[in-house]
């Protein structure tokens, strides 16, 4: 079990790192290498993983979803040079200053953002909960706390309920499809099926389900991805990340969880742990979850 947790941090961890390098075009990829954020042999990682681990502490602290300590400890980490998005360094910046987060999470897009930031961060908690409706509640109340917005949440929603699935290597799409509500999942879901049944190209993926910094396109692309290359080397399955392009960090962070929760830590390659950015701390930091998991209490931040 605790491989499992562990492998789903890391496996995170590695995969936004490993995307990171490739995420947006050469203007941005020159200014990441130029300002020193990205350095040859180290795997430096973003926003995805500094909000997960963020998640994970405060997770194991309290025993449950706590949202104001939550939103406070994601606060004080944001800074941009993590690579966060536009709408949530500016709502985190918010929560910083002592705006309450409920007023933070629509003051930029006024329905909340719909952005995958929700569902990038939220994997290891579908490790810690077992019960299926506290684990969907939990992860809308995470949500909440930057992405209002109905598809943002529903991205958090799905990528718990997969981790989970995950861990006990029981992932399909008709699972999935359960704890969604929102057409654009519902439908690129039942997509995902289909596309499981040949090889597309990269190209088919990123035309069909996307690969674009919305909710629904990077978590769906992602669940495609780890479902087709599961059973195969994690490089196999990062190298078609970077093959779908796009938002490549946040789909490489939730593919590379999905497929660290089934098959743990050490199933992942062992080189690039060792060049990953405080590997160690984030091991600790999900042995610590994984010791207090069972202990989940439902929130009472989880009903609002
Ligand atoms: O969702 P979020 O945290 O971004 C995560 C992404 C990942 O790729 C990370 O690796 C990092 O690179 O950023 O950040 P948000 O700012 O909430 O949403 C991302 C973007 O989606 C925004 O900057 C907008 O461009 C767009 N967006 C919206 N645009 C119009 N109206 C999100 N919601 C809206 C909206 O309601
Ligand atoms: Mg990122
Ligand atoms: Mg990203």
């Amino acid at each position: 079990m605790q491989e499992r947790f562990t492998g789903c941090l890391l496996g995170l961890a590695l995969g936004d790192a490993i995307g990171a390098k490739r995420e947006g075009g050469w203007a941005a990829r020159t200014l990441w290498l130029f300002l020193g954020l990205t350095r040859p042999g180290v795997l430096r990682w973003t926003d995805d993983t500094q909000m997960a681990l963020g998640l994970v502490r405060s997770l194991a602290e309290h025993g449950e979803v706590e949202p104001d300590a939550l939103a406070r400890r994601w606060a004080e980490q944001a800074t941009w040079s993590r690579g966060y998005g536009r709408g949530a360094l500016a709502t985190l910046k918010q929560i910083r200053r002592g705006v309450p987060w409920q007023e933070a999470s629509v003051s930029v897009f006024e329905d909340g953002s719909y952005g995958n930031g929700a569902a990038m961060r939220v994997a290891p908690l579908g490790l810690f909960i077992s019960d299926p409706e506290m684990r969907a509640e939990a992860a809308r109340a995470t949500a909440r706390i930057t992405h209002a917005h109905p598809l943002g949440v529903e991205g958090a929603v799905l990528m718990a309920e997969a981790a989970h699935l995950a861990g006990s290597r029981g992932v399909s799409t008709s699972r999935l499809r359960g704890v969604c509500r929102e057409r654009p999942f519902l439908d690129r879901l039942a997509r995902v099926d289909e596309l499981l049944e040949s090889e597309p190209t990269p190209r088919q993926i990123r035309r069909e389900l996307g690969n674009g910094i919305r909710a629904q396109e990077s978590a769906t692309s992602a669940v495609y991805a780890y479902l087709r290359f599961r059973e195969q080397p994690f490089p196999v399955l990062m190298d078609f990340v970077l093959e779908l392009g796009g938002d490549t960090d946040t789909i490489g962070a939730m593919a590379g969880a999905l497929y660290g929760a089934e098959h743990g830590e050490g199933a992942l390659p062992a080189d690039q742990l060792v060049s990953l950015e405080a590997a160690d701390e984030l091991r600790q930091a999900a042995l610590a979850l994984a010791e207090v998991s069972g202990t989940f209490r439902a929130s009472p931040g989880g009903e609002g």
